[in-house]
């Protein structure tokens, strides 16, 4: 879509063309009463604004609609198809670094209540297991904070993707 569509849709079909990017509400409510955009860019730039603010609470909203990782999404949903893509290397990963995500992510859950967020486009099987290992050393603070900076890069590749 190019940022001219975007700006002439109603609310209701511009908040749809984005809602896959991110489970919450207000982000996309708020991204859609911020148009006319000059440009994706721009677009890109008010995004990652409405991303600062996020705490906790939007960070439980989003996760429910996120597989854990190693999980494939089912569905043609445009999250899930997103999703499949996202994770498209980490599921065709051998039997084994599926296995040791798999115990990551029990242990991972156990830990902090919430399943493991990572954005996976653009890393290997190896490096998301290596940074699952390595966050099961953070404090619950820390791994909100992490969590959320992963939950942004993950939506503002989404949005990306549907304006290229
Ligand atoms: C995901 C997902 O579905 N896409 C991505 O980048 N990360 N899931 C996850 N639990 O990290």
């Amino acid at each position: 879509m190019n940022i001219v569509q975007f700006n002439q849709l109603s609310l209701s079909e511009a908040k749809s063309a984005i809602e896959a990017c991110v489970a919450i509400e207000s982000w996309q409510l708020q991204l859609v009463a911020a148009r006319p955009f000059d440009s994706a860019a721009q677009l890109l730039e008010v995004a990652r604004g409405l991303t600062d603010h996020w705490q906790q609470a939007e960070l439980l909203q989003a996760l429910s609609a996120h597989p854990r990782i190693g999980e494939k999404a089912t569905g043609s949903q445009s999250h899930a198809t997103a999703s499949r893509s996202e994770q498209s290397a980490v599921l065709s990963a051998d039997s084994q670094i599926k296995q040791q995500m798999a115990e990551g992510n029990r242990a991972y859950e156990q830990q902090f209540g919430r399943i493991f967020l990572i954005r996976a486009k653009g890393r290997s099987p190896q490096d998301i297991l290596a940074c699952l290992e390595q966050r099961l050393n953070n404090d619950d603070i820390t791994e909100i904070q992490e969590s959320i900076q992963q939950l942004r890069e993950i939506t503002l590749l989404r949005l990306q993707e549907i304006f290229s």
